[in-house]
């Protein structure tokens, strides 16, 4: 019933036993605007290759679940619109109708574990939004994060959320959100934040050793990874406070809700900052790649 779609580049990979890690996609249909989003996904595959991995960017296309995409399959994902956000709740019935949709990464997550992949690159989590005592908006992210056993390489959860709330809500399901180097955890855009990591690790052996032991332990769910983005390359957070404050007004003075919140700030907020704040996405997500391609071939 269910049409899996291995690349040829993945497949290979797969059948010499070669360390893959999983790319989203909707940080390409949702996240960055045409041409920068596929240009960003062809630089953060080589950087997986670069970085001794094979990347396999996750979509649904016209009904079948892609591990890994050619360059035409990313080009036209790329440019089209209407492409469905798909996560854990809808991904069945978009395979099950033949549509097409983009990964999140609650539904990256379930792809790469479907496809024996254990590690995933993307740039920011989703989490608990801000207001969310009275939205109830909180990220599926978080609930696939606690029940799927891949460990997301992240630059932290995106600054635009409640990152305490979010760290609470991951504390109680018990998924272990690991600063990479640093004791303080990143803040996307910025490298540090004024919040502690709960947990601290120095090397990618370890984060490989840390998801085995799990496994081992019969434990279900993942690790985060918290990946600080070079200090070159941020945006300090008091920089940044005002714009996001602003973008987080706007979407409330429009009603923006459900899916369309995170586009719609991270769109706002690339305006506001013009165009810095893609600058720094793109950085961040890199430096992500080649973590992950570090721990993926660790493992
Ligand atoms: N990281 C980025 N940009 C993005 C995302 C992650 O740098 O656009 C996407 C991921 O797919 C993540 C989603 O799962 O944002 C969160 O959406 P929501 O807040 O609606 O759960
Ligand atoms: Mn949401």
């Amino acid at each position: 019933m269910i049409k899996m779609t291995f690349s040829a580049e993945v497949a290979d990979a797969r059948s010499s036993g070669q360390p893959i890690v999983a790319l989203e996609s909707t940080i390409i249909t949702h996240g960055m605007p045409y041409p920068q989003n596929v240009e960003t996904a062809r630089l953060v595959e080589q950087t997986v290759r670069d970085n001794g991995a094979v990347p396999a960017t996750i979509a649904v296309l016209d009904g079948a679940l892609h591990i890994g995409l050619d360059d035409d399959q990313l080009t036209k994902l790329a440019q089209a619109d209407n492409v469905a956000k798909l996560s854990r709740a809808d991904m069945a019935v978009c395979m099950a109708t033949g549509g097409t949709g983009a990964t999140t990464v609650a539904a990256t997550m379930i792809a790469a574990h479907m496809a024996d992949i254990k590690v995933f690159a993307t740039g920011g989590i989703g989490g608990v939004h801000r207001g969310a005592e009275t939205t109830f908006d909180i990220s599926a992210d978080l609930s696939e994060l606690a029940q799927t056993p891949v460990s997301v390489v992240a630059a932290g959860a995106k600054a635009i959320l409640d990152i305490p709330k979010t760290l609470e809500v991951l504390e109680t399901n018990g998924v272990p959100v690991i600063a990479y180097g640093q004791d303080s955890l990143p803040a996307f855009w910025s490298a540090t934040s004024d919040i502690d990591a709960p947990l601290r690790l120095d090397s990618a052996s370890e984060i490989a050793k840390a998801h085995a032991v799990r496994g081992e332990m019969g434990l279900p769910g993942g690790q985060l990874i918290a990946n600080p983005i070079p200090k070159a390359d941020e945006i300090p957070q008091a920089t940044l406070r005002p714009v996001i404050d602003q973008a987080l007004n706007e979407a409330e003075e429009r009603n923006i809700q459900a899916k369309a919140v995170t586009p719609f700030l991270l769109q706002r907020i690339f305006e506001l900052t013009d165009g810095a704040s893609l600058t720094a996405n793109i950085a961040l997500v890199r430096n992500n790649a080649a973590l992950a391609a570090k721990i993926a071939a660790a493992m």
